[in-house]
Order: C-alpha cells, then sequence, then structure tokens
C-alpha cells in the first residue's frame, strides 16, 4: 500500500470518526432537557472516568512509540560507521581513494586553510551528500554509497583562484 493510499484511508477513518461524533451530539439534544443538580453527579463520575481513560491512553501511547523514535535508530546505524577524515585545502581534497560500497560512513571533514564545501558526486554525476569544510572545526558528513562506481568530490564554496578545479574522484566497491 503506497503512502498516499494510506494516508487517505487514515483521513477517512478519522473524518469518519470525527463526522460520527458531531452526529452522535447533534442527535443528543433531542433528548428531554434534565435539570442541573439531577445529572451533576453522574456527569461528574463520567467525566472522572473519561480524564482517566485519556490519562492512561496518553501514557500507552507515548511508551508504544518510544521505539519509533528516530534518534535511537540513527545512533545504532552510526554504531559501527568507519570514520574517513578528510582534509579540505587549496585545492585539492586529502581524502582516500577506495571506499566501501553499502557501509555506513562517516565523513569527518576539515579544513586546512579557508572555508570550502565538500560535496560527493555519483557516477551519474547527481549530488547526493554535501558539509561545509572549516579550518579548526571538523564536520560529521554520514554516507552509504549503495552503489559502486566512480565518485566525485567537489568544493562547492568558491575558495580561491583554483576553486573549479578543486575535485578529486574515488572509487567506491570493487579491490
Ligand atoms: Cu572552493
Amino acid at each position: 500500500m503506497s503512502v498516499a493510499v494510506k494516508l487517505l484511508v487514515m483521513f477517512l477513518v478519522f473524518a469518519s470518526a470525527a463526522i460520527a461524533i458531531f452526529l452522535a451530539v447533534a442527535y443528543s439534544t433531542h433528548l428531554p432537557v434534565s435539570e442541573q443538580h439531577d445529572v451533576q453527579q453522574h456527569g461528574y463520575a463520567i467525566r472522572g472516568r473519561w480524564f482517566l481513560a485519556l490519562v492512561l491512553f496518553l501514557i500507552a501511547s507515548f511508551a508504544a512509540s518510544i521505539p519509533f523514535y528516530p534518534y535511537m535508530s540513527a545512533t545504532a546505524a552510526l554504531a559501527p560507521a568507519r570514520k574517513v577524515p578528510v582534509i579540505a585545502e587549496q585545492y585539492a581534497f586529502i581524502m582516500p581513494s577506495r571506499l566501501p560500497v553499502d557501509k555506513p560512513i562517516i565523513f569527518e571533514v576539515t579544513s586546512r586553510d579557508v572555508n570550502h564545501d565538500f560535496g560527493i558526486y555519483n557516477p551519474q554525476g547527481h549530488l547526493i551528500a554535501q558539509v561545509q569544510a572549516m579550518p579548526d572545526y571538523t564536520n560529521y558528513l554520514r554516507v552509504i554509497f549503495h552503489a559502486p562506481g566512480q565518485y566525485t568530490a567537489r568544493c562547492l564554496e568558491y575558495c580561491g583562484v583554483g576553486h573549479a578545479i578543486m575535485a578529486k574522484t574515488f572509487t567506491v566497491g570493487g579491490k
């Protein structure tokens, strides 16, 4: 089932529930009128039970949703990643020329001189990831290369006269 269909089904379910509640409320106004003191005790009891049910529902929802919190899976995926230092300088990237396919990689990107940008292009020439390369600071870029081939890192921030030729090709997979 596609995401759009799931969203449509969810919308229809919740919209139907909302409409049903409105109809029930509208219908309930046809009942004979009661005096406040006749119904007060009973009403408070109903309110108390609903409040308790709502609190329990919210606690249960909160507990049930914790495993789906994205940060845990992101942290788990980071754990076995291979760290690859990248040093940018006028006008080159110092980094390995071969990297593994389908393995999480964390590029540790910094600069030896001025601000650069580390942009990774796949073999089709599409930009797939990028991060700033800054002096005296390390930025972390997590990448998984899903296809082997010849990739190219290019500088994406003007850094001097040689900026346009600042590139490094590297191979993913093979050996
Ligand atoms: Cu540059």
